[in-house]
């Protein structure tokens, strides 16, 4: 069933619509209805992580953390909760260069001719898998880059996923550098050539292409963040893959069970039709008894973050972490974002998550995995939603970055001198 968008239609991409209209014709909605209404709020005076994990834990995604105050993305309910525990939430007007659906931005149909275009440009290098569908029945697909790519080889694996949030549609053009960056370089680059030969790269570059598509579809974006799956015994739409993950699911306040948030954790963990195809995914790399990948980035936006598990709790050292795991992830966090000017911290540093898909793969995989939080830094350039003029620059950033986890992808336990005891 199809609901009217919220906004009125001005002309896709020719004018630009201020964020105020599109604030205010978000809330104009009402909260009843099967499309939430969520709306933009800054709140001061917050400045610590047990704050900011509060404010989380009431259902509103934290968008950005200011050094004294937090902008969220949520419902008038949510807003009212926080109100209750003492935090005042004022609506936020983006900047007037917030645009429109700019065309710079790859479609998910343009994405799926993009692949075509490199495996057809590079078939001893790229390879295209269709690894499963979403929920609405569009095809998801992988992107193996390595030489000899159409054998499987013992070669160390290293995964790249985008996307997961609907929004967040500078990763998706992270992917198609990257893929671009490792097939073109290919025979042009030593570095390139040596990591292309030596190990195994999957890029799942949209894994959640209807939200991506429906954040697209509308006259203005539609600041959508989940899937577009129903919830049952609701007429919400949508659970937040990176909420969804199958460790520790639900357990420490960092997602929400109402399936109108914008955090909805999904009925079930794995509930998420593309969270369950990921993880096949993965889960069809261990071979022979030993999950083939060793490292992963999980690319979202925005402000300029690299950041390691655990998210479910404040603490390093766990019964599913050891001392040498962490300084592992916390070394090649740091070697990471000397490259690209990110700051690196454990994720709960910033605020408690639970279900997302670090903790999965480090816990239930054992990959030593990031997620990286792309550009802007902060909300006045732009969001969720920078001009399509930053592409270029914002994603060739990251090369040095990327290329220091494929070094390390032999054995990320080199990084703080203990290959022999873990990779010997
Ligand atoms: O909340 C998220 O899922 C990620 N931020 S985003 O603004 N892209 O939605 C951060 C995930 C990292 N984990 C924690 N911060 N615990
Ligand atoms: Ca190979
Ligand atoms: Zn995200």
């Amino acid at each position: 069933m199809e609901h009217p968008s919220p906004t009125t239609p001005v002309g896709r991409a020719l004018v630009p619509v201020a964020a105020g209209a599109l604030l205010l014709g978000t809330l104009a909605t009402g909260s009843a209805t099967a499309e939430p209404s969520y709306g933009l709020y800054e709140i001061d005076g917050v400045s610590t992580a047990e704050e900011r994990s509060q404010i989380a834990a009431t259902g509103v995604a934290i968008d950005h953390v200011g050094d004294d105050s937090l902008l969220v993305t949520g419902s008038i309910d949510d807003i009212d909760e926080l109100d209750s525990l003492g935090y005042a939430a004022e609506p936020y007007e983006l900047p007037e260069t917030l645009a429109s659906p700019d065309p710079g931005y790859t479609t998910y149909p343009e994405l799926l001719e993009i692949v075509d275009e490199v495996v057809a440009e590079h078939p001893d290098l790229a390879a295209k898998e269709v690894y499963g569908q979403s929920y609405e029945g569009q095809d998801l697909v992988a992107v193996k880059i390595s030489d000899n790519v159409s054998v499987d080889e013992d070669q160390p694996e290293v995964l790249f996923t985008h996307s997961q949030h609907a929004r967040e549609h500078l990763t998706v053009e992270m992917a198609i550098h990257l893929m671009d960056l490792l097939t073109d370089g290919y025979g042009e680059d030593d570095r390139i050539t040596e990591l292309v030969d030596g190990r195994e790269i999957w890029i799942l570059p949209n894994v959640n292409p209807d939200g991506s598509e429906y954040d697209m579809a509308g006259d203005t974006w539609r600041d959508w963040r989940k899937n577009r799956q129903p919830s049952e015994g609701s007429s919400a739409i949508g659970t937040d893959l990176n909420r969804n993950w199958a460790y520790n699911w639900g357990c420490c306040g960092g997602s929400s069970d109402d399936p109108e948030s914008i955090t909805y954790r999904g009925d079930a963990a794995e509930s998420g039709v593309e969270v369950a195809a990921v993880a096949d995914f993965v889960r069809g790399r261990v071979v022979d008894g030993e999950q083939q990948i060793t490292s992963a980035i999980d690319f979202h936006t925005y402000s300029e973050l690299i950041l390691w598990p655990f998210g479910y709790t404040y603490d390093q050292v766990t019964d599913a972490m050891s001392r040498e795991e962490y300084d592992t992830h916390a070394a090649l966090g740091e070697y990471m974002a000397e490259a690209n000017g990110y700051t690196p911290q454990q994720s709960s540093d910033l605020y408690v998550t639970d279900g997302s898909i670090n903790d999965w793969l480090w816990a239930d995989q054992g990959i030593v995995n990031f997620t990286y939080e792309m550009y802007p830094k902060s909300p006045a350039e732009g969001g969720f939603y920078p001009p399509s003029s930053v592409i270029e620059r914002e994603t060739s950033r990251n090369e040095e970055a990327v290329l220091r986890l494929l070094d390390y992808a032999d054995c990320p336990y080199r990084i703080i001198d203990e290959e022999e005891t873990y990779c010997g």
